[in-house]
């Protein structure tokens, strides 16, 4: 029995140094209840802890100098309750907000008039501000909202689950498609060369043809044509009465100055020849001039000659002819350079499919390689005035303006929260070129969610994804309910034993 009433008295004892030190604890104002021991005298009264240590070290001071609205050190930790040392250090005032969630204000609010925790923590000093406690009001919702987002969470690790199940083996398929496509490409580059050569072979034949052309047109040419001469193969009638003396070039060429006083019959009989004489010329000029002689065409030999009109109507025939025989050659060429055209653009097809490829197993897709299920796909929101869409790995667009490319994701390793950066955007007028940041945050489906522009052309955004959905993510989720929940709990079981 008094066994008993001892221990019962001991666990009193123990629960009131508890609720003391918890009481202690909450008392130093500003501080979070993990740190309060550093601000608090020993309740034994231990002389040699009557003074506090700036957190910097820098300096010993009395304890009655904290929180007296006065800052002596330069890290501003004597002075977590008041806004004296505001802009050194960077802790702020922790609101407790006891049946909600902590959080800190910058210690600028402090005792500036407007309730900043719902506790009303952070206005009970020199301004005399009542403020209302809404931290169990401000607990039920954000538990509301709280049960959403770990329902949300919880399907999207669902999800989560099943695209990476489809997205293992990704890397093994690419290096396999990889292998497979270097010897590809590798048998069409040994195409493309030989296509290269025959192209050029075949450019080189019909540059030589044509130059060999040009070179025997030359003397020709310096005799120029009349005027007549084209209008009378134009089939100008009005000069054909003049033909005979002036449209042959080849006969003009060697025509002499007619007398003044020649009658027509004289003028017939000077130009027939003419013809005669200067027809062994012509016909050496033409097959000068093909390069080779054409063994069915008629030779015009001084004993065995063709009516001179029969003969022109030959020539000009070959005259025609050669552009033809030109094009062929030229087609010929042609074809073998759009051929070797046609392979090299299949060669560069595969070539940038290797590149991507290589990117692609190159890349660091986060835990279980989730991020694989975003690879190739691309999203898109009206936000605002503008149309945006995003792929991963791939561009960002505002409308038709890039806001640029992304390469790589990034992964905080302290928080595990993935960013997609997208930089090289279009120019901004007198500014950088466009980017967007882009956080991935847990949801039970794909959706670019929101775009803003905080400074000119630098966009950041957030995406919501089930790859965001970790283990991680969903437990501290829970935790948060759970904490709030018990928050809850005690703040009503409090008001109850009031
Ligand atoms: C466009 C848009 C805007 C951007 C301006 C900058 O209007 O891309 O987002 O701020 O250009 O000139």
């Amino acid at each position: 029995m008094r066994r008993a009433r001892a221990s019962s008295r001991a666990v009193r004892v123990i629960l009131t140094c508890a609720l003391a030190s918890r009481a202690l604890a909450i008392t130093v104002r500003g501080v979070e209840p993990a740190r309060a021991s550093a601000y608090i005298l020993s309740r034994s009264g231990d002389a040699a802890r009557k003074t506090f240590s700036c957190d910097d070290g820098g300096r010993e001071i009395a304890f009655a100098r904290v929180n007296d609205d006065y800052c002596d050190c330069a890290d501003g930790s004597d002075e977590p309750g008041t806004s004296a040392c505001a802009g050194r250090g960077d802790a702020g005032f922790y609101c407790v907000n006891a049946g909600a969630a902590p959080k800190r204000v910058s210690s600028t609010r402090v005792d500036d008039g407007v309730c900043d925790c719902c506790d009303g923590s952070d206005e009970a000093g020199k301004m005399r501000v009542v403020c209302e406690n809404t931290c169990t009001k401000e607990a039920r919702a954000r538990r509301e909202a709280l049960v959403g987002t770990v329902g949300e969470a919880r399907r999207g690790r669902k999800a989560r689950a099943a695209a990476t199940g489809k997205s293992r083996g990704k890397r093994d398929g690419w290096k396999k498609e990889l292998d497979a496509l270097e010897k590809k490409a590798n048998d069409q580059q040994k195409v493309v060369d030989a296509l290269m050569i025959e192209a050029e072979k075949a450019e080189a034949e019909e540059r030589k043809i044509r130059e060999a052309e040009e070179a025997a047109k030359a003397p020709a040419e310096d005799a120029a044509p009349s005027a007549d001469a084209s209008a009378v193969e134009n089939g100008d009638p009005s000069s054909h009465s003049e033909e005979i003396a002036s449209t042959d070039s080849e006969a003009v060429a060697g025509e002499a100055e007619a007398p003044q006083d020649e009658t027509d019959e004289e003028r017939g009989k000077r130009i027939a020849s003419q013809w005669i004489s200067n027809d062994d010329a012509a016909s050496d000029a033409e097959e000068h001039d093909s390069g080779e002689s054409d063994a069915d065409e008629p030779a015009a030999t001084s004993r065995w000659r063709l009516p001179f009109v029969l003969n022109r109507g030959i020539n000009q025939a070959r005259r025609l002819l050669k552009p033809t025989r030109d094009a062929t050659l030229a087609s010929q060429a042609g074809a073998k350079r759009n051929a070797h055209d046609a392979a090299r653009r299949e060669l560069d097809g595969m070539n940038s499919k290797i590149q991507q490829l290589r990117a692609n197993i190159a890349r660091d897709y986060g835990p279980d390689e989730a991020l694989v299920s975003l690879l190739g796909q691309c999203f898109e929101q009206k936000i605002d005035k503008y149309k945006y869409s995003v792929c991963p790995f791939g561009e960002a667009k505002q409308d038709g303006t890039s806001l640029g490319k992304n390469t790589d994701a990034h992964i905080d390793q302290a928080t595990g929260v993935v960013t997609l950066k997208f930089e090289n955007g279009d120019g901004c007028w007198n500014g950088p070129s466009r980017s967007l940041s882009l956080t991935l945050k847990c949801s039970d489906r794909d959706r670019l969610a929101s775009v803003e522009e905080p400074s000119r052309c630098e966009y950041v955004g957030v995406f919501h994804t089930p790859v965001a959905c970790t283990d991680d993510v969903l437990r501290e989720l829970e935790n948060e309910l759970t904490e709030l929940e018990s928050a809850l709990t005690g703040a009503t079981t409090r008001r109850d034993e009031l």
